[in-house]
C-alpha cells in the first residue's frame, strides 16, 4: 500500500456540501482515510473570485499515482466539477499533493502533465496547513526540507479554521 494526501478545494456553491460529498467517494477508493479539519482561505494566484473552503486526505491505495488521478478526476466530474478559468472559481478540485516519498513527473497526454509532490504547494498554505494537521513532521521527498519550514515563510497567507 501506499500512502497518499490529496488536496481538496471548492469555492463555488455549496462549497462544504461539494467537500463533504468528495470526502465521501474517495472514502470508497482509499484505504484507512484520515481527514483534516476544513480552512476557510483567501484565493492565491489568481485573486478575484470567492474564498475557498480546502482540506487534506490522508489514505492507503494501491493504485499507481496516473491511476488516482483518473480516479480523482472521475470523481470530480461525478460530483459535478465546474471550471471556468484556470486556477478560477472551481465547484471541487481534488489534487494529488504527496504520493509517499514519489518525486516524478508523468506524462498524462501530448499537453498535460502529473507532478508530485505537487508543484505548487510549498507556496500555499491552503495545502500546507491541512498536511501539517494530519503529519506535523512530514518532509519533502524532494529537499528533505520538512514541510512545516516551509509553511512558516507563508505566515501572510489568510487561512481560517472555518466553523460550520
Ligand atoms: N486553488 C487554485 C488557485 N488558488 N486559492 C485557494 N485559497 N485555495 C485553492 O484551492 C486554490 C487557490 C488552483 O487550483
Ligand atoms: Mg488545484
Ligand atoms: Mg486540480
Amino acid at each position: 500500500m501506499n500512502t497518499v494526501w490529496l488536496g481538496l478545494g471548492s469555492n463555488i456553491g455549496d462549497r462544504l456540501a461539494y467537500i463533504e460529498s468528495a470526502i465521501e467517494k474517495l472514502s470508497g477508493i482509499l484505504a484507512d482515510m484520515q481527514i483534516a479539519p476544513i480552512y476557510d482561505t483567501i484565493p492565491i494566484d489568481y485573486l478575484n473570485q470567492s474564498n475557498f473552503l480546502n482540506t487534506v486526505v490522508r489514505g492507503e491505495t494501491v493504485l499507481t499515482p496516473k491511476e488516482l488521478l483518473n480516479k480523482t478526476q472521475t470523481i470530480e466530474q461525478t460530483i459535478g466539477r465546474k471550471r471556468i478559468t484556470e486556477k478560477g472559481p472551481r465547484t471541487i478540485d481534488i489534487d494529488i499533493l504527496v504520493y509517499e516519498s514519489i518525486c516524478a513527473t508523468y506524462e498524462i497526454d501530448s499537453n498535460s502533465y502529473l507532478t508530485v509532490p505537487h508543484e505548487s504547494m510549498h507556496m500555499r498554505l491552503f495545502a500546507l496547513k491541512p498536511l501539517l494537521d494530519l503529519n506535523p513532521d512530514l518532509v519533502d521527498p524532494g529537499d528533505g526540507v520538512p514541510w512545516s519550514i516551509k509553511a512558516e515563510k507563508l505566515s501572510e497567507q489568510k487561512v481560517e479554521l472555518y466553523t460550520r
